[in-house]
């Protein structure tokens, strides 16, 4: 069953648009730019929510970036695997990767693909959740569960994640 953070915190509800930026130092590519389209259409359709890039990054509702290790907000990354990524909820709005994973962002799990691969968009789709407010869930099949198995691409919203997402928006 999903769950909610202490306190219930929310995006305000006359905010549906939330806009996200990309911090420039990270140059990202396009195609990395795409897995977040996507992974913030599998939130979009299904709550009242929109989400519009926008390049000024300090004013940005939500704050996507790459870091490795120590990057000064107390949370610092750990390498390869462990600690993916983490994301800050309501009304903050940062979301922050671990720039030292191997990200897989072809969709692709080819055999001989290295077993610290790690899908950029199954972790995305589970982070947004968590900026939008939503906990984790016990429910195995949920984008909100705790854990995902290495190599593994999980991108679907559950009905339990939708449930969750329902009653907060
Ligand atoms: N990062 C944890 C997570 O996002 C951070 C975290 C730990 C957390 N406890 C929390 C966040 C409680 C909110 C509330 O869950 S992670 C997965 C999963 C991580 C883990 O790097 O361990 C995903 C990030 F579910 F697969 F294990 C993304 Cl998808
Ligand atoms: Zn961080
Ligand atoms: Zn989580």
């Amino acid at each position: 069953h999903y769950s909610f953070f202490p306190n219930r915190p929310r995006w305000p509800p006359g905010k549906s648009q939330l806009t996200y930026a990309f911090e420039p130092e990270n140059q990202l590519s396009d195609v990395v730019k795409g897995i977040f389209v996507k992974a913030f259409e599998r939130w979009s359709e299904v709550t009242p929510l929109t989400f519009v890039e926008t390049a000024t990054f300090n004013r940005a509702d939500l704050r996507i970036g790459f870091f490795s290790g120590d990057h000064g907000d107390g949370e610092p990354f750990d390498g390869v695997l462990g600690t993916l990524a983490h994301a800050f909820s309501p009304p903050v709005g940062r979301l922050h990767f671990d720039g030292e994973e191997n990200w897989v962002t072809d969709g692709n799990f080819m055999n001989g693909s290295p077993r610290s691969a790690v899908d950029l968009e199954s972790v995305a789709v589970h982070e947004i959740g968590h900026l939008l407010g939503l906990g984790h869930s016990s429910v195995e099949e949920a984008i909100m569960y705790p854990t995902i198995s290495s190599g593994t691409r999980k991108v679907e919203l559950a009905n339990d994640d939708i449930m969750g997402i329902q009653e907060l928006y």
